[in-house]
């Protein structure tokens, strides 16, 4: 049943995962009058033949039902970035209430070297548990972040927190790429039989970050958990063809940015 679920989210071994839960994160911040509607970042999930989108579950509540076609991945953690404390992110949603909505897998941040980091520990190492025992697959948000993480994006840190996530039984590892190839592959072996996927981070030029989803994929990842880069595109729809024609088509970087013409 697991392996089933996890192949659900696959194409071709690969995997690009819409990411839409800025709203707690950052606010809405990151919105526009377009893309502050949920409604529009499921259609371009949709149209776009995402292999998931990743809500929190009180969006998914109100806005993804069982016509929606694309499988949903619920994140079962979350915070603001309000109080500048040592960051915690704590469970907000339980794994019966996220199978209820319709999931198809789970998420949840740890942040490695956090002085809380074994509150979260506690947390995902149940979460994994009970997700598993529904036939679910776990994908970790690993991000080292705390005031003893003196270089969060460093590969020695990344694949720290890659490890940390396998060592708990992350199916996926969704981690930052520096933009170092070579350090990333270290990164990607750190991570295990876990997948990795690449987070997009803010908005960049297309041919920028088709390069560097080309390279997280040289590198061993197995894709993407992006948001911003495709629902902040004037154009989601063709950010999406690019990318998928790089990720399940293993096309060159000049003929992705063809989806533009
Ligand atoms: P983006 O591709 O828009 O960066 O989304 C990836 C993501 O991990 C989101 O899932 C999350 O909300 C956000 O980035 C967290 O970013 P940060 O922790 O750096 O604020």
């Amino acid at each position: 049943m697991l392996n089933r679920q996890i192949q659900k989210i696959l194409t071709n071994n690969r995997s690009i995962i819409l990411a839409y839960d800025h709203g707690m994160e950052h606010g809405p911040v990151d919105f526009n009058l377009k893309n502050v509607d949920p409604n529009y970042v499921l259609d371009i999930a949709e149209k776009g033949k995402f292999s998931a989108i990743a809500l929190h579950h009180g969006i998914a509540e109100k806005y993804y039902s069982n016509i929606n076609k694309v499988p949903l991945l619920i994140k079962l953690n979350g915070k603001t970035n309000i109080p500048k404390i040592e960051p915690i992110s704590t469970q907000i949603c339980s794994i019966k209430r996220a199978v209820s909505l319709g999931a198809d897998a789970v998420g949840y941040t740890i942040y490695s070297g956090s002085t809380f980091e074994r509150n979260m520990f506690k947390e995902f190492s149940s979460i994994v548990e009970e997700a598993h025992d529904y036939g679910i697959p776990v994908i970790a948000w690993a991000y080292p972040r705390g005031k003893y993480v003196k270089e969060a994006h460093s590969n020695k840190m990344t694949a720290y927190a890659a490890r940390v996530a396998l060592e708990f039984g992350a199916d996926f590892i969704k981690l930052f790429y520096n933009g170092d190839e070579e350090g990333f592959k270290w990164v990607v072996k750190s991570a295990g039989k876990a997948r990795v996927l690449a987070a997009g981070g803010s908005k960049a030029r297309e041919p920028e970050f088709l390069k560097r989803t080309k390279e997280i994929l040289r590198a061993g990842g197995c894709g993407l958990a992006v948001g911003r880069n495709v629902w902040q595109h004037e154009n989601p729809l063709k950010m999406a063809k690019a990318i998928r024609s790089i990720v399940f088509e293993n096309r060159s970087v000049d003929d992705a940015l063809k989806s533009f013409n």
